[in-house]
This record gives C-alpha cells, sequence and structure tokens, in this order.
C-alpha cells in the first residue's frame, strides 16, 4: 500500500508510526479498527475522506484507477486484481512457514513444523509462484505483468520479491537464475524515481521479525 503511494506521489499519513502525542501510535490503529462501516478486521487500512477500506487487494484497486496505477480497461483491470490475489496467496503462504500451526502462538512454539512447511514452500510453492510470473513476464514485451507499464501489482511482486530475498537468501540466490525477468522487474521499480527516493527515506520499514518475511536461517537452504 505504502509502494503505491509513493508511486502516485500522494500525500499520506502513516499513522501507526506518528507518535501518541502526536494522535499516532497503536491508539490510532484501535481507533481505526473500531470506525468503518464494515468495521475493518484488521491492519493495514486506508483512510480516505469519511471511507475506511480494509485488505491489501481491495485498497489497492481503489486507489489504482485514482492515481494512474492500472489501465482503463475491465480486461487489464481483472488481470491486475487476478495477479494481486495470487500474490496474496504467495505472501499468505510465506508467512505459514514460520507459523504452520497458529497465527496467534509463537514461532518458537512451532519450530518443527515450520521447518517442514519452509523445506516443501522452497522446494515447490516458491518455485511454482515466481515461475508462474515469470512466464506471465515472458509472454508480454515489456518488462510489467500487464500491458506496456507498471501497474499496482508489480509493486506487490517488487514487495514480495524482496520480502522473500530477506527471508530466504540462500534458496532466493539458487532460484534467481531461473527468474530473470521476475529480478529485471525488481531492479526496476527499485529505480523509479519516487520509489527510489522512498526506499532511501525514514518512511521504508526494514524487514524485521514482526512482520510478514522474517529471517530464520533454519529455515532457508542449508548452506
Ligand atoms: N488479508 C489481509 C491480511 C491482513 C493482516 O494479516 N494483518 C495483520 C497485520 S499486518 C493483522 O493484524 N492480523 C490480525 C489477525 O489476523 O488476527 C490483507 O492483505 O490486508
Amino acid at each position: 500500500v505504502r509502494l503505491a503511494l509513493e508511486e502516485a506521489g500522494v500525500e499520506y499519513v502513516d499513522v501507526a508510526r506518528e507518535p501518541e502525542a502526536r494522535g499516532g501510535g497503536y491508539p490510532a490503529i484501535e481507533r481505526v479498527l473500531k470506525g468503518g462501516t464494515p468495521r475493518p478486521f484488521a491492519p493495514p487500512v486506508l483512510v480516505a475522506g469519511d471511507r475506511a477500506i480494509a485488505q491489501t487487494s481491495l485498497i489497492l484497486q481503489w486507489l489504482a484507477p485514482r492515481h494512474g496505477l492500472v489501465q482503463d480497461g475491465e480486461a487489464e483491470r481483472t488481470a491486475a486484481m487476478q495477479h494481486q490475489l495470487t500474490i496474496a496467496d504467495l505472501v499468505v503462504e510465506a508467512h505459514d512457514t514460520h507459523h504452520p500451526i497458529g497465527a496467534g502462538k509463537y514461532y518458537e512454539e512451532q519450530k518443527e513444523a515450520a521447518a517442514l512447511r519452509a523445506a516443501d514452500f522452497i522446494e515447490h510453492r516458491l518455485p511454482k509462484f515466481l515461475g508462474y510470473f515469470e512466464a506471465i513476464l515472458t509472454a508480454g514485451p515489456s518488462g510489467w505483468l500487464i500491458g506496456d507499464r507498471l501497474t499496482y501489482p508489480d509493486l506487490s511482486l517488487f514487495q514480495t520479491v524482496c520480502g522473500l530475498d530477506h527471508a530466504f537468501p540462500r534458496a532466493m540466490e539458487r532460484l534467481s537464475k531461473r527468474i530473470p525477468r521476475c529480478r529485471a522487474l525488481v531492479d526496476r521499480v527499485a529505480a523509479r524515481p519516487r520509489i527510489a527516493g522512498y526506499l532511501a527515506s525514514p518512511r521504508r520499514l526494514d524487514f524485521n521479525q514482526q512482520g510478514i518475511f522474517r529471517r530464520y536461517p533454519e529455515l532457508d537452504l542449508t548452506p
């Protein structure tokens, strides 16, 4: 969501990262989660005017036509949402490598299952998902997922590949030669002037051990 706002050059306030004294932080998240119709289940939530929209894919679908991040045609918009939802599936599976039993339990309570799940993810699911996007990029001449310019699922694929590089550096290194077009897309997104400025700024959050893409070396390929 941040990448879409940054690429579009939209001003926004990342309320969770504002100090509580300025109306931000956890109380601000709680306020947003209690408001809205329907009430959101979980962050992220985009508040725009009197609207509060939850679910990453829906937020992106709502933002994209307003900020030139998707083409006008129905076929292109459907393709964008299809790619976005496939990326969302991949993100859930990446998360489940470290939390295969319960999202509410600590990683340390599910390490054995996590090792099995991560091994299967690395051997089968990761190459299948990224191989799929590689094939989509190979089928078109532009190097973007849809048509001849960047759309919001390109940003999401960028974020996901960066996250996977962080979480599974050895597995991603091994896979890299089989996904040159995904790699080129990542470089191309990172070089967009607004995105480059964002990535170099304090607004960009580092990957960390509380997020979706966590680095547990024991879950990566053995060296
Ligand atoms: N499918 C949702 C997932 C949202 C999500 O998992 N949010 C996390 C924080 S980033 C959360 O607070 N989850 C609470 C929960 O699942 O109980 C999306 O893409 O926005």
